[in-house]
């Protein structure tokens, strides 16, 4: 009997379990629909991505001689959400008695594909995603008799599984599991860049950047810059660049930031990955390999692997073990609007200026920027949590709620009852001097707490502390950040306090 096959934006893999699934008959829907282009107010290029990844995947599905019924962008009046794409199909194509899915990435479509069975009347069948290396289910019989969920522990048992750079004694390469340590160094403003591959756009490209500058006239970023990749083929060429042009350096400086220099040895691949045109053991497999040719040292292999078999497989298991409730959570009860600089970067702070101007030109700023420049800075000044978390989704072409909300919410803001970080990664500029040259290029003073001209950062850090004391105070890992708040005169903790309460009071004049 022929199924329709529903493969969603984010599902551009050849492999996807529900086309490893198809037969000869089987008819696939792909659709550019408004509903999934507005759900959050995404920036032009991940628009661009998606669309034009999709219309490449398409044509390649279609030459592999599969029957593909795409619908395009503002081509079907009818045609506005996934469900109306899903009608549209079954109308053209009677024929098709039952739907065929690979379960999607976000809650919300979720819930909305949940009811096709009823309300098309037909059975509806979902796979699991294998394209991670753990499935929902896995985390939570993992999760299950744990108090407390520690990736470290989780990232073990994956580089078990995974047998990645483990010995013959299925013990860690290196004797240790994890080199985070090592991957904290400033970089030299001298050392030599070497930027992620970038892309002509093709026909097909171009035409979608036409279209997203038509329909989407107030999205942030610029359609026409785009230079992404947006094939499989193009997305294994820039990993490889990556791979032997920058990973050997990526592992003592992931945490750096320089100035007008948005990506570092950054690969910029999460946005390739998260819609399938890359695969996690393929990406994993060629780390480890430039390891052993001893193209590239441990901490820059291991680092690289953490993100991807450890952090990025645990947030995805964390967030469908708890979603709905854990969008709502909001631990320290932060209310105030995010301000109109994260949408223009129109701001004196240079650290700021610089992780939102990269996000502004490419949908992208690297992690650093993303925890300890703007999520630290939304941490402090108790930005609230789903103005945030919608910012993010909405920005980054990487974000998808099933990683961007854990990350959000829970490592950036500490607004998740503590489930992903044992601690706020709050910090003041002392932080960002150390890791970037941007305090040498701002007009504040990153030396200065409070009074004319000091950084923000700094009394916003000690007036976070005090402010959240009761809740934060016995926080074993924030005890000697207490300890030097208490030494401090009470006048001086007072000073402090009027110059946080000062700039929380006028953030849109920062
Ligand atoms: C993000 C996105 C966008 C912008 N547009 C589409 C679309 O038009 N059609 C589609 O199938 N998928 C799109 N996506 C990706 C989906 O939103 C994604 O599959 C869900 O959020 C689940 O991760
Ligand atoms: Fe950022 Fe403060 Fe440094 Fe300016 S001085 S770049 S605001 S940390």
């Amino acid at each position: 009997m022929p199924r329709l096959v529903v493969i969603l934006g984010d599902q551009l893999s050849p492999a996807l379990a529900s086309l490893e699934a198809i037969a000869t008959d089987d008819v696939i829907l792909m659709a550019e629909v408004m509903a999934e282009a507005s759900y959050t107010k995404h920036h032009s290029h991940k628009l661009v991505l998606i669309f034009s990844a999709m219309r490449h995947f398409a044509d390649t599905l279609q030459q592999l001689g599969h029957q593909v019924l795409y619908l395009k962008f503002a081509e079907y009046p009818s045609v506005l959400s996934m469900t109306d794409a899903v009608a549209y199909a079954l109308t053209k194509h009677p024929e098709l008695s039952s739907i065929l899915l690979t379960e999607c990435g976000e809650y919300r479509l979720e819930q909305e594909i949940a009811r096709w069975q009823e309300q098309f009347n037909l059975p509806l069948e979902q796979l699991s995603d294998d394209r991670f290396l753990c499935s929902r289910q896995q985390f939570a019989n993992w999760a299950k008799d744990r108090q407390q969920f520690r990736m470290e522990y989780f990232y073990r048992e994956m580089r078990r599984y995974s047998r990645l750079l483990m010995n013959d004694k299925n013990q860690p390469e290196g004797g240790k599991w994890n080199y985070d340590k090592a991957n904290r160094k400033a970089c030299p403003p001298d050392l030599a860049q070497i930027p992620p591959l970038q892309f002509e756009p093709d026909a097909i490209t171009r035409d979608v950047m036409m279209l997203v500058e038509q329909h989407f006239t107030d999205n942030m970023g610029d359609a026409t810059t785009f230079r992404l990749a947006v094939t499989g083929k193009q997305a294994r060429q820039a990993f490889l660049h990556f791979v032997e042009q920058q990973l050997a350096q990526f592992g003592d400086y992931q945490d750096a930031m320089l100035l007008d220099q948005p990506f570092l040895f950054h690969s910029i691949c999460s946005m390739y990955l998260n819609i399938g045109l890359l695969d996690v053991r393929w990406m994993c497999l060629k780390v480890e390999q430039a390891y052993k040719d001893g193209k590239v040292p441990l901490n820059a292999a291991e680092g690289f692997i953490r993100q991807l078999i450890g952090w990025r497989e645990f947030v995805r298991g964390l967030y469908w073990l708890l979603m709905p409730e854990y969008k709502t959570r909001n631990t320290l009860a932060a209310q105030r609007p995010l301000p109109a600089f994260y949408w223009t970067a129109k701001t004196q702070m240079r650290c700021m200026q610089q992780a939102i101007q990269s996000t502004i030109d490419y949908a992208y700023s690297h992690h650093i920027h993303r925890l300890m420049v703007t999520g630290n800075f939304a941490l402090l000044t108790a930005l609230n949590p789903d103005e945030v978390t919608d910012w993010y989704l909405a920005v980054y072409a990487d974000a998808f709620e099933w990683v961007e909300l854990p990350n959000t919410l829970g490592m950036a803001l500490f607004a998740d009852d503590a489930v992903l970080a044992s601690k706020p990664y709050a910090a003041s500029g002392k932080y960002i001097q150390r890791m970037s040259n941007y305090c040498q290029h701002c007009p504040y003073d990153v030396k200065k707490i409070y009074g004319e001209g000091a950084c923000p950062f700094n009394a916003l850090y000690w007036g976070f502390l005090d402010r959240n004391s009761e809740q934060l105070g016995g926080n074993a890992r924030l005890q000697l950040a207490y300890q030097q708040w208490h030494k401090k005169p009470e006048q001086e903790q007072q000073a402090i306090r009027q110059h946080a309460d000062l700039i929380l009071n006028s953030l849109e004049k920062l």
